[in-house]
């Protein structure tokens, strides 16, 4: 998103929470021209500061516990965080800023669906299907989406909902499945570990690619009046497809002699299947992908291969 906004000349502020905070210096590095900000989403009166320090035109809250099963060991904490942390920053906003000039973007999620038979419409899921939560994740975001529509109701604010299916790409974090297969597929091709160990393989996600979704974001804020919007592929493949379409690409072969499971990485209740119909933000905002399925394990595999190689030669 920062690398999104500075290429349209955006004044960029980003919020880092925590003492020793890795994640500051990688963003200091990466983007020096970002002014970081200290700040916990559970603290209101950091926000209320975070919000006089920066005076913003538009506030992307994509501030998260954002791993579903993490979320199931600390439920209360992605409560607190992925949940109340939403109010507190619109409270923020309506304190510090004059919220009449601030147009407000909440990341909201296709974990609110749940995947179920009896909610799960053919064509993928929309703006108008019905939610179930299936993670304190899920039920958290849930909250965080109401408690958006309901300051855009009462108070008149801009304030737009992305129900984001799955983004992925270079930037992932391992400890996600997209990214913990390509990153040990470029290590098993390198010879650097020999096999993988997963949860459930049969589970399907709705996956795209995360720079096209932050055009998405923005678009969602350009636009006349606050809304929301489904950002989707609108295809589904299974864990078992991405490891074939991965392995494949590290030309590794059949990956089933390289992956192991352990219940460890299996969710107390599970997301079957998630497909994303994103009509709405294709008519209304002009929103579109650059890249499909076979595209993203492409980059992100080669990415991994040349990072795993760099990172192996220099030690
Ligand atoms: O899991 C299965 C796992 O953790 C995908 C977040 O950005 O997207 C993401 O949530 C699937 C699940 O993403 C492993 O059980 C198998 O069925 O990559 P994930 P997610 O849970 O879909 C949504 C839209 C968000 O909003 C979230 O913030 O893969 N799976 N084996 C595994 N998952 C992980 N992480 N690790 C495994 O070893």
């Amino acid at each position: 998103m920062a690398e999104f906004l500075l290429s349209k000349n955006y004044d960029v502020y980003g919020v880092v929470r925590g003492q020793n905070n890795p994640k500051r210096a990688a963003l200091e590095a990466e983007f020096p021209e970002v002014k970081v900000i200290e700040a916990d989403m559970t603290d209101p009166t950091a926000l209320v500061r975070a919000v006089e320090l920066s005076a913003p035109t538009e506030v992307y809250n994509l501030a998260a516990i954002s791993h579903v099963g993490y979320s199931f060991k600390n439920p209360t904490l992605t409560a607190e965080v992925t949940g109340k942390g939403v109010l507190n920053l619109l409270e923020a906003v309506r304190i510090a800023a004059d919220p009449s000039t601030v147009r407000v973007y909440q990341a909201s999620t296709s974990e609110m669906f749940g995947g179920l038979d009896y909610n799960r419409p053919g064509a993928g899921y929309d703006e108008q299907s019905l939610f179930h939560p299936r993670s304190p994740y899920g039920v958290a975001k849930l909250y965080g989406h109401w408690i958006a529509k309901n300051y855009r109701e009462s108070y008149d604010m801009f304030v737009s909902c992305g129900i984001l299916f799955n983004h992925e790409g270079e930037r992932r974090g391992p400890e996600f499945v997209t990214r913990k297969i390509t990153k040990a597929a470029a290590r098993i091709k390198l010879g650097l570990q020999p096999n993988l160990v997963l949860g459930d393989l049969w589970p399907k996600r709705d996956w795209g690619y995360a720079k096209d979704y932050v055009v998405g974001m923005w678009q969602m804020l350009q636009h006349t009046e606050p809304d929301d919007f489904v950002l989707a592929s609108g295809s589904t493949a299974s864990i078992e497809d991405f490891l074939s379409l991965t392995f494949e690409q590290a030309e590794l072969g059949d990956w089933r002699p390289y992956v192991l499971q352990d219940p460890a990485f299996m969710r107390p209740a599970e997301v079957d299947i998630l497909l994303g119909n994103p009509a709405k933000a294709e008519s209304v905002l002009g929103w579109g992908r650059s890249v499909d399925l076979r595209g993203l394990v492409d980059l992100m595999v080669n990415f991994d291969l040349a990072a795993e190689e760099a990172a192996s030669s220099a030690a």
